[in-house]
């Protein structure tokens, strides 16, 4: 299998932190790409129409994206502890992933607006409306804290979301804002899946 890859992804980050916690890391070849809304580039959108990574192609050439669909699979391919539940425990846990990423989504469009746009062009409403989201959606996992104690995918997400954060947007100080987030985080964050796919 081969996986679309930046370091700097939150939601690559997802699959290759699953990977190494499932054992599964040496079963994916990492192809490095660049990617960008303004210019597609061509690998991506020949593999995934939206042009957005990851994408996880499989050994029959077919193509899986996005994170949260690569991941799930992911988890049907190895024997040891799942990290999705069974039953009517997931659909709770799913919702933790999909607000962990919608965090991702916000803190990368921020990064769009104040990167990629002409300045000229650049709206603060927007970017302030975008964390916004992020900070009511800290609060709401800040409730759910404690259900992060044992590993799994929602865990994994929310722990990629917050290392965005540090990544991009440090200036925000996003742990006086969830501060039950931040003492799990702090532990979390030395896991040696973390440890190795730390943004560069
Ligand atoms: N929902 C997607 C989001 C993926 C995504 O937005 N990836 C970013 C990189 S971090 C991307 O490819 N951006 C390029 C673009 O927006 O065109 C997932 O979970 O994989």
């Amino acid at each position: 299998m081969k996986l679309t890859y930046s370091g700097t992804s939150p939601y690559v980050r997802k699959v290759m932190v699953m990977l190494a916690e499932t054992g599964q890391r040496d079963k994916v070849e990492l192809e490095t790409v660049t990617v960008s809304p303004l210019k597609p580039g061509e690998v991506v959108p020949g593999i995934n129409p939206l042009g957005k990574i990851p994408c996880l192609i499989l050994d029959d050439t077919s193509a899986l994206f996005d994170s949260r669909v690569i991941c799930r699979y992911l988890d049907t391919m190895h024997d040891g502890a799942k990290l999705y539940p069974e039953g009517s425990t997931l659909w709770p846990r799913l919702a933790i992933e999909a607000a962990a990423d919608g965090v991702m989504e916000a803190a990368i469009l921020m990064v769009y607006e104040q990167r990629l746009r002409p300045e000229a062009e650049r709206s603060p409403g927007w970017v302030e409306a975008q964390w916004l989201k992020v900070s009511r959606t800290l609060a709401w996992l800040d409730k759910r804290a404690e259900s992060f104690e044992n590993l799994d995918m929602a865990g994994i997400a929310v722990g990629c979301a917050l290392g965005y954060l540090d990544f991009r947007h440090d200036d925000r100080q996003w742990r006086s804002l969830a501060p039950k987030l931040a003492r799990w985080e702090a532990e979390f964050s030395k896991r040696p899946s973390m440890q190795a796919t730390q943004p560069a």
